[in-house]
């Protein structure tokens, strides 16, 4: 079993089991559905949000706090007895010494379980797929041999509209709240009298009213309750011991302002052994249509039971999709279900409400949310499709593109960075890949400024204005910096040009090539592949220093990683594009990698760039201004490394490839997970390099490309099972000291079970496959070409 001193991974069950709460920091899950979002961590703490966590935010957690993870959703419980209370998630009664505390996070659900002088709690929070709410469902146990009066206090914070004009102007905003506790459901009903739907910070507010109700209820009878922060919490106190819980009197305060909370306090008697079982329940409705009574479906203990299994069989479907069994319990753990789960968090929550991402300002960023489809495009294509054409909106007529969008607000900035339109062709053949669907490239899309196009026009113009974006040399203009946000000052004069860029653009050309191909449009063939020709000759004439490739030239025109440089000599992305897009010969490609393991591979995975800034270089930009070793700055950015292992793979440099795999796992971080920090579940933005004293320290947990990477490069390339046009490229790349791989994969309406054999112990290299029992000459399997549902794949490797 997987584990590390705070807890394990029950892969059965698909939970990461804390055991001890005291974890390095908080250790957060996800609730959400299509609308309806929340962040929960194992001490319950976190934030939920409807639509936009920057727009409409529903309950409050503040940043930059300490305690970490404060406020979020409390239960307390308190024995009228000894007048003694604990919360039900170890939080925020933090000096509580429980008998029992494992937190489980689970796939879009998280329980708490705790035992506390003979009082067993189970809490489990999630939010329904198909509703605009969340449940906190309860157990309480005696596990004592008296009977035991307790009462109970369910609480959360509230917000109600605009996060970011609560943070900064919340001592005015409290005077549009409005609370009321509503008899015949027997709920605490809120709203906000207005809303800041303000696409910046300005003093100028529109004239509207927050659309919505929020409702706080329990499934058991209320004894009282509170609206007023104040005056639950009381004057100089914090959640950790609020007056009301202390004094057991509720004051039934309704409030027309002030700082909001929901809090509810019942009265219970359990005999000993008996079980309780209970909820708290948080519903938004449309204020317009909303019927108070409504909430009253949501009691019965069938109705919860039923959301929760749905829930389960959600999941259990999405996983279906794609399950392995190789060697490696590690990558089975990652590719089974946690780097899953990551890809599906990404695709919703983009860059934008986590711990580390408060949901204030980046919005959905258009490079992030075409490569954040990924996973997602395996289980829901109907869901991708949508969010594509919805993507495709905030494109401009002349094919550039905002950097990024803010569903409610409906636009975003337009920062002119050089990389981001072309993702747009990225993530639409990937999409085309995966489910051969044509139609999408007829649908008709309007372009953010004026007219429309067909998806198909949408993606032209994209690569066209990105090749009608380049210098006189050829070579991309830089602009305003390039998938490394932090290279935003190289160009300011428009001069600047990016050699990664231009390993991205001849990509994106090369994709496209095969894409046209594939549809039999022979102009574009011609056109993109003279595109890629000319690059590539440019590039390999201008960019090569001899030992790796320069990462850019500066507007006057000086070099930007060069071996004479002190500092930011080698980046990265430079290295593995030059082979990830075939632009590199075959002797530049293996140098590059070779330059790479040498200067760029630490215990971690692959630093960014080496030496990490340490002087400010103001022609450079932000990467300068970061301390060494961290972020952009020369620290293992596992998407970037991602991309290593990915160009040693297509380079055939397999135990490479595979040993830095292992290296960025998350799973590893349990050899020393007091100085990781993060979850060691998921994927983190990045781990400090041994150029910064907290080396091995991660950060950025969750929202970061290297979940879908890292997924697409695992079961895409080092098991080498890739959708392509024509359908499923078989060609695994695993380690020589692998026998066997499964793999059961549904792909275009078929399952395929896939066994990949490797009597030889080679790397690399399909001798032979059959399907269905008869021979397949093509590494290309169309499934459609197949009666029958199921597939039985047989591949067998060898270099003979
Ligand atoms: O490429 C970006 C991404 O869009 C957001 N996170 C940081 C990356 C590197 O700068």
């Amino acid at each position: 079993m997987l584990k590390n001193k705070y807890g394990y991974f029950d892969a059965k069950k698909r939970e990461f089991v804390i055991t001890d709460p005291r974890t390095p920091r908080p250790w957060f899950n996800y609730m959400w559905n299509d609308r309806y979002a929340g962040l929960i961590s194992h001490t319950g703490g976190g934030f939920s949000y409807l639509d936009s966590p920057r727009d409409n935010r529903l309950t409050r957690m503040r940043y930059n706090s300490l305690p970490w993870d404060r406020p979020g959703r409390y239960v307390m419980v308190k024995d009228t007895e000894s007048g003694e209370y604990w919360s039900l998630s170890w939080a925020p009664t933090l000096n509580v010494n429980y008998d029992l505390y494992e937190c489980h996070h689970g796939m879009g659900y998280t329980r708490i379980i705790t035992e506390y002088k003979g009082i067993r709690g189970e809490i489990t929070y999630f939010v329904p797929r198909d509703e605009t709410g969340e449940i906190w469902k309860i157990s309480l146990t005696n596990l004592s041999e008296r009977p035991r009066n307790l009462e109970i206090y369910a609480f959360t914070e509230l917000l109600m509209g605009n996060a970011l004009n609560d943070l900064i102007n919340q001592p005015n905003d409290k005077h549009f709240t409005d609370i009321h506790f509503d008899k015949e459901s027997q709920s605490l009903v809120a709203t906000r009298r207005y809303w800041v739907l303000n696409k910046k910070v300005s003093v100028i507010q529109p004239n509207i009213d927050w659309k919505y109700i929020l409702q706080f209820a329990s499934t058991l009878d209320v004894s009282g309750f509170d609206a007023s922060l104040d005056t639950f919490i009381g004057k100089w106190r914090s959640e950790a011991n609020p007056l009301s819980v202390e004094t057991g009197e509720m004051h039934h305060t309704e409030i027309t302002a002030g700082d909001p909370v929901a809090a509810l306090q019942s009265k219970v008697k359990l005999e000993p052994g008996n079980t309780l079982d209970f909820s708290i329940l948080m519903k938004v409705s449309e204020k317009e249509s909303a019927k108070l009574s409504d909430i009253n479906s949501w009691k019965s203990q069938t109705f919860i039971e039923g959301k929760l299994s749905a829930l389960q069989q959600y999941w259990q479907d999405y996983f279906s999709v794609l399950q392995v069994e190789t060697p490696d319990e590690k990558v089975n753990t990652m590719l089974n279900t946690w780097n899953q789960y990551q890809a599906a968090v990404t695709f919703d929550m983009a860059r934008n409400s986590g711990y580390y991402h408060g949901g204030l300002l980046f919005g959905t960023g258009m490079r992030d949310q075409f490569q954040d489809i990924l996973g997602m495009v395996m289980v829901e294509p109907e869901r991708v499709r949508k969010r594509l054409l919805n993507a495709l909106q905030f494109q401009f007529n002349d094919g550039s593109t905002l950097h990024n969008f803010f569903k409610l607000a409906g636009t975003g900035e337009r920062t002119r960075h050089s990389d981001t339109p072309l993702w747009i062709p990225f993530g639409l053949i990937k999409y085309f890949s995966e489910t051969g669907d044509a139609s999408i490239f007829e649908e008709t899309v309007p372009y953010h400024d004026e007219g429309e196009g067909t998806v198909c026009e949408h993606m032209v113009r994209a690569m066209d204005y990105a090749i009608s974006e380049t210098t006189e040399r050829g070579l991309p203009r830089i602009m305003n910096g390039d998938w490394n946000d932090t290279l935003d000052h190289i160009g300011p004069k428009g001069k600047g040009e990016t050699i990664w860029g231009a390993f991205f653009l001849g990509y994106i050309l090369k994709e496209a090539v095969s894409f046209f191909d594939f549809r039999k449009e022979t102009v574009q063939v011609k056109k993109y592949s003279q595109a890629y020709k000319t690059l590539t000759k440019t590039i390999n004439d201008l960019a090569w220093t001899g030992t790796w490739y320069l990462r850019a030239f500066r507007d006057n025109g000086q070099p930007v990683g060069t071996p004479e440089d002190d500092q930011g000599q080698i980046f990265l992305n430079a290295q593995t594009w030059s082979v990830i897009s075939g632009m590199a010969t075959p002797e530049r490609g293996n140098t590059a990698l070779k330059s790479c393991l040498d200067q760029l591979e630490t215990p971690y995975g692959m630093q960014i760039c080496r030496p990490a800034y340490h002087r400010i270089d103001d022609t450079v930009g932000l990467i300068s201004r970061c301390v060494p070793g961290k972020k952009e700055n020369g620290a293992v950015f596992n998407h970037a490394s991602a991309w290593f292992v990915l160009a040693a793979l297509m380079n055939g440099q397999i135990e490479d490839a595979y040993r830095i795999y292992q290296k960025m796992l998350p799973v590893n971080s349990g050899t020393d997970i007091d100085r990781y920090e993060t979850e060691p579940y998921v994927f983190s933005e990045y781990v400090t390099s041994p150029e910064h004293p907290t080396q091995g320290q991660a950060s950025h947990s969750w929202l970061t490309g290297s979940a879908v990477w890292m997924l697409y490069i695992g079961y895409g390339y080092l098991l080498g099972i890739r959708p392509v046009p024509g359908g499923l490229l078989i060609d695994p790349r695993i380690p020589a000291d692998w026998d066997k791989v499964n793999i059961t994969r549904k792909f275009r309406g078929k399952t395929l079970h896939i066994r990949i054999h490797n009597p030889d112990r080679v790397n690399m290299g399909v001798k032979s496959m059959t399907v269905n029992g008869q021979s397949h000459d093509s590494q290309v399997l169309d499934p459609e070409k197949y009666d029958g549902r199921e597939l039985d794949v047989e591949v067998r490797l060898s270099d003979e």
